[in-house]
This record gives structure tokens, sequence and C-alpha cells, in this order.
């Protein structure tokens, strides 16, 4: 077999791709049958394909290429690590220097005393991490007992084993066998979808209650830690209601149950600041980290510990541990990336120019007849597709059919925004010109048209 490269004409590829690559949360025979688009090169926030289009990537990849694509620095940081230490472990009383100045360098960024950090090659294997650890912390403390972990429905924590068990899709838990024992799911404080006659706020707080229900009636001696994302990413980009998060403060403080903030997502700048905790004013003991960490361009993630649960973790053997924890070429690039989100001020981008200008344009949007709500905080967006907008009606198809429908419109216009059930979402690199979302708005609302009159073609709405 000659070497692949993207100068095989598009149909080759797709074959061969059919015919040997399986592809994650993808029903790979249908996928087979209609083709994959084959992504061959991007530059900033745009993709381009082996036919020729250049894609508007609101996206971020997924979730992730905060600082944009094409970054030569990053590029050029991995092949210097590679030429002078390209792998070494840094179990059995070893370390190297691109480990520890990442970590020193999260620490440094992670607010409170979120001082240590566990690293991982991704969120799942972070999370995964995070199972283990509360679970050994409370044990090391004499309470073995203290092993529930309560998460939230419609979560996404990762695809391993351990970590879908603490997400709550419910399609992950029919296959597998999960979730593991010991993890609970209480509902999310989806309003929108759920809300029903409440107002926002006493939605949000009766959601956050729940918790403290969860854990009165399993016992204050049975739960290790509650763990969610400040806003739910994949399940749909769900902003909580402004009461929500300071009643789980309360109720993980007053119960001493370990909180951790899963900020795969959130973290490094998607939320308008360093980490979802600071803008949701929450303070987690463990916070979970991955994608935006190098923007993408290396594997990498992480579980970043606050200083008394390092300290018990560390006062006897942790059996933990991942062949590419802390690798070298990812953790030069992740330091890279840091370097870059932080000399360019990206931050400050996104504070000043980006998430305004992303905030009036996405707001915008709510006048078409197909959407009701939109929601957006910092870099990260979503809206709600509805056939009636007063009564937060659901159309009268499959669930995820309308968003389905939408989302091909998108690609049909060379705009990747990815559905969640009938709500379309966004997440586009941090570094956006107000140009970018201009050309963004005017491409979905071009889809969002298209979809309306297909479903007014086809008597759907
Ligand atoms: N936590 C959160 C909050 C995530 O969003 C993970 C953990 C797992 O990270 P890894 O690196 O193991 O994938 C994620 C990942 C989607 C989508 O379609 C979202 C994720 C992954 C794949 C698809 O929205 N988030």
């Amino acid at each position: 077999m000659p070497a692949i490269t993207n100068h095989l004409p598009t149909a080759e590829l797709q074959a061969l791709d059919a015919a040997h690559h399986m592809h994650p949360f993808s029903a790979n025979a249908e996928l087979a049958e209609k083709g994959t688009r084959i992504i061959t090169r991007a530059k900033g926030v745009y993709l381009h394909d082996s036919e020729g289009n250049k894609i508007l990537d609101a996206m971020a990849g997924l979730w992730c290429v905060n600082i944009g694509y094409g970054r030569d620095e990053l590029a050029d940081a991995a092949a210097r690590q590679m030429r002078e230490l390209p792998y070494y472990n840094t179990f059995f009383m070893t370390s190297h220097a691109p480990v520890i100045a990442l970590a020193a360098k999260i620490a440094e960024l992670a607010p409170g005393d979120l001082n240590h950090v566990f690293f991982a090659g991704s969120g799942s294997e972070a999370n995964d991490t995070n199972i283990r650890m509360v679970r050994t912390y409370w044990a090391t403390k004499g309470k073995p007992t203290k092993s529930i972990i309560i998460s939230r429905k419609n979560a996404y924590h990762g695809s391993s084993v351990g970590s879908g068990s603490l997400g709550g899709m419910a399609p992950m838990h029919a296959q597998g066998g999960l979730p593991i024992p010991d993890i609970l799911h209480i509902n999310e404080p989806n309003w929108w979808a759920e809300g029903g006659d409440m107002d926002r706020d006493a939605f949000g707080l009766a959601r956050a209650q729940e918790l403290e229900q969860a854990i009165l009636e399993q016992g204050e001696d049975r739960v290790a830690a509650f763990i969610a994302e400040p806003i739910q990413g994949a399940g749909g980009v769900i902003i909580p209601p402004d009461t929500y998060w300071p009643e789980i403060q309360r109720i993980c403080d007053k119960y001493e149950i370990l909180l951790i903030a899963d900020e795969v997502i959130c973290g490094f700048g998607r939320t308008g600041n360093w980490f979802g905790s600071q803008t949701l004013d929450i303070k987690p003991h463990i916070m979970t980290i991955a994608k935006g960490l190098s923007s993408g361009y290396q594997p990498i993630g992480g579980s970043v510990v606050c200083d008394e649960v390092a300290e018990v973790i560390g006062s006897g053997e942790f059996n933990h541990g991942y062949t590419y924890s802390g690798h070298p070429v990812a953790c030069a690039v992740a330091l890279e990336n840091l370097r870059i989100l932080e000399e360019e001020n990206v931050i400050g981008h996104v504070q000043n120019v980006a998430a305004p200008a992303l905030h009036e344009m996405w707001h915008g949007l709510s006048d078409h007849p197909l959407v009701g709500e939109t929601t957006i905080v910092g870099m990260m967006g979503s809206l709600a597709l509805t056939p009636n907008k007063g009564s937060r009606a659901k159309f009268d198809m499959e669930p995820g059919t309308a968003g389905f429908m939408c989302r091909e419109r998108c690609f049909a216009n060379n705009l990747v925004m990815r559905h969640v059930y009938d709500r379309m979402v966004i997440s586009p690199p941090l570094v956006v010109t107000p140009e970018d979302i201009k050309e963004l708005g005017k491409r979905a609302r071009t889809a969002l048209d298209e979809c309306y009159a297909q479903m007014k073609d086809q008597n759907l709405i």
C-alpha cells in the first residue's frame, strides 16, 4: 500500500476510509454510503476540504482549537521537543523540563489553591483519574464508604468506561454496561427544555436542590463528590440560571462534598476568563482540563488539584498513571499554546472584541421564525430550534431531526455548526475577528432560512 496522502482523489480517500476506519459516534455503514468530507488543511478559523471548499469552523474542531489553526510556533515547539526528548515517562522517580514547566504554569493560571496537576492524555482519562482520586482521598481519610459520585443527566465527561459513566448521556449508557457502580445522576438545569411554567431562577434553584436531596437520600457518609461542567457543552451549551451555581456551591460546602468542575470545554478562555469556574464563581477542589490546554494541537489533559486533596493523595502511593501522563511533546506544545494565549492577550480579545461581536450576531438570529432562545456566554453559545417560540414547543418529529436538517444546511453553506438534538451550538476559535463573525452570521442565517423552507416544503411545520 502506498503512503496515503491528501492528494489522492476524494473518492479514493472516501473508499479507504469506509473500508478501514471506524468513526467515533457514527453509524459507520450509513456513513460509508454517504461518504465522509475529507479535511485537508486549515488556517485561522477556516478549514479546507479535498473538493476545494473553504469552511468556516464555528466549532473550533471539537471545542478545542482556541488559538485557531496553523500556528507555526506550536509545530516548531513539537519538532524541537521531538528532537531533544521525544518521550520519557514520569513514573519511577523521573521528571523532565516540559512537564515541570507546564504544571507550574497551570498552577499559576488556575484559581485559588489549585496548585497541582496530574496529567493524562485526554479529558476522558483525566475524569477517570478523578473517579479514582476522590474515592482514594476519602478512603485515605478513613471514610471508604464515601464513594458515590453525583453527576447530571445530559452531562458529558468522556467516553471511557469511567468517564462515560460520569456522563449522563442515555444513549451511551445503553451500550457496554455503563454506568459503573456508585455513580448517580440528578437532573440538569436546562430551563428551556424542562423548566415548564417555572421562572428561570426558581427552576435553577430547584435543580440545584436536587443535589441536596440526593445527598440526604444516600447519606452524607456515602457521597464523595459532585462533578459538573460549569456550562454543559456537548449537552447543547446549557447555560444554567443564575441561581444554580451558588446553591450547588452552598450544598457542596455544607456537606463536605468534593466539587469537580469539568473545564474540558470551559477552560482556557472559552467563557471569557481563563476558567469557567471564574466566570461562574465556582470554587472547585479539582478541575478537569484538556482541549484548549493545547488548542487541540496535541492530545493532553489533566486534573488540577487543590492543596488539601493533593496532600492527602500524596501521603501514600496513588496506584494510577498513564504511559503518556505528561508526554514531553504534548507538554511543550501546550506551553507554547499558553504562551500565545497570554502574550497575545487572547482572553482580552475575547472580552473586548470577539465576545461582544459574537453575542450581537447570535442574539440577532432570534428574530428568525425557527429560533427560540439564543444563549451565549463568552465564546460558547446555542440556540433552540422550535416551531413556536412563545410556547417553547417541540417539533412533531423525532428529537434531533430538525437539528440534523439545520446542520446539513450549515454544511452545505460551508459552515461547521453542530446540533445537539434540536439545539444548534457554536464554539468558534477565540481568535475570530469581527469580519469572521459577520460571515458566520450570514452563513448561519442562510442555513436557517433553507432549513425553514425545507420544513415548509415537507409540511413538517
Ligand atoms: N469533559 C467534557 C466537558 C468534554 O466536553 C470530555 C470531558 C472528554 O474529553 P476527551 O478528550 O476524552 O474527548 C469532553 C469532550 C461533541 C463532543 O460532539 C464533545 C467532546 C468530545 C467529543 C465530541 O460535542 N467533549
